[in-house]
């Protein structure tokens, strides 16, 4: 495919309510696309880096700048000839920043399926034509919040929950949760890295509650305090942030330090990245689900394609477009009894509404 113009856009859309890890509070998302214009069609990117690196190293301004320095230079080296299965290769010697990298992949990706008329699912290998979608609910001032909140989602359908924890804001929400909504209930923690491996007797204390996992306890890089917490607690640890490839994954998985992987196609650099991590851990019997980074319905039609894939076992934060915003960039992803449809036409098969993109764009630049 022949580049014909590369534009960045920095969108702003405010979320319906505050969503608190134990990182931090967002009320916005402040999101960076990646708009490729072929010589047939043009592609979107979106990428899921924050506005501050505390999820993880890379934040959006810094995404900006390294891919208009550094990432874009090399994509149009071939005489602004491109073809999407060469992108990871001319940007690998690009250390890190795999946000920056998979949003500039997802747009490239994008602009050629629509040139030829194949859908993201179909692309990436997807098998289902819904997927059933869970919620991640932020940390609540208090339990009443708490509560609400889940008898919400439920009411709209959602079919598992996700819990954010921290210390001292874990055991008793849970807790209340179980005993509320009863043990039917699908319910997993996100810890985001909040505890230690000093932490072991606390993290036991949730093996009461059947939880379906607890994702991310300890420091992205302890790998291996993960597989011995894994040998000292019932519940199956998932792991989010230490996955930053599929040789990352296969490695985890080996060390014992999860039984089921969250899959975000940023953290790993790209939507062909995250296709073969899923692929490493359907090889070893390791089921995986979708994560989020509160995507606009750009990355959310991604999002949804990638979840369609068979080894996606377990409900993803894949979310109707309605949790996150009053006004999605595109039309919305609604939910139908739990599940979100996969979009079928050709790329992403959305395209972000006009009127939308004027009323959330902050700056548009042309790259070339
Ligand atoms: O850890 O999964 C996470 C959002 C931003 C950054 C990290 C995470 C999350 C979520 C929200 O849990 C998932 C979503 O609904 O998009
Ligand atoms: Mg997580």
């Amino acid at each position: 495919m022949k580049i014909e113009a590369i534009e960045l856009l920095r969108v702003e859309i405010p979320l319906v309510s505050p969503f608190r890890t134990s990182y931090g509070v967002d009320t916005v998302r402040d999101a960076l696309l990646v708009r490729v214009v072929g010589s047939d069609a043009e592609g979107w990117g979106e990428c899921v880096a924050d506005r501050e690196p505390l999820y993880s190293a890379e934040w959006v301004d810094g995404a900006a700048e390294v891919i208009t320095r550094f990432l874009l230079p090399r994509v149009f080296a071939d005489n602004h000839v491109c073809d999407v299965a060469s992108v990871s290769a001319k940007l690998a010697d690009v250390e890190g920043h795999p946000m920056a990298k998979g949003a500039v992949e997802m747009a490239i990706l994008d602009a050629e399926l629509r040139t030829t008329g194949v859908s993201f699912a179909e692309h990436l290998g997807a098998t289902k034509g819904a997927v059933a979608c869970g919620v991640s609910i932020g940390i609540q001032d208090d339990l009443d919040r708490l509560l609400t909140s889940v008898a919400g989602y439920l009411d709209a359908g959602y079919m598992r929950v996700k819990l954010k924890i921290e210390p001292g804001r874990d055991i008793e929400s849970v807790r209340t949760v179980r005993t509320t909504f009863g043990d039917d209930l699908m319910l997993q923690v996100d810890a985001n890295a909040a505890y230690s491996r000093a932490d072991t007797a606390i993290l036991r204390q949730l093996d009461e509650f059947n939880l379906s996992l607890i994702e991310q306890p300890l420091a992205p890089d302890d790998l291996l305090g993960h597989a011995l917490l894994a040998k000292q607690i019932a519940t199956p640890i998932c792991l989010d942030e230490s996955i930053t490839s599929a040789r990352g994954a296969a490695d985890a998985i080996a060390l014992g330090a999860c039984s089921i992987v969250n899959i975000k196609a940023g953290r790993v650099g790209g939507y062909l990245e995250a296709v073969r991590v899923h692929d490493a851990c359907a090889s070893v019997g390791v089921p995986v689900w979708c994560g989020g980074m509160l995507e606009t319905g750009l990355g959310r039609a991604a999002n949804v394609a990638l979840a369609a894939l068979p080894n996606f076992l377990l409900p993803g934060d894949t979310s109707a477009s309605a949790r996150y915003f009053t006004e999605d960039l595109t039309e919305p992803f609604v939910l139908d009894n739990g599940h979100l449809r996969v979009p079928t036409g050709p790329g992403l098969g959305v395209a972000p509404l006009t009127d939308r993109l004027a009323k959330f764009t902050t700056s548009r630049t042309r790259i070339f």
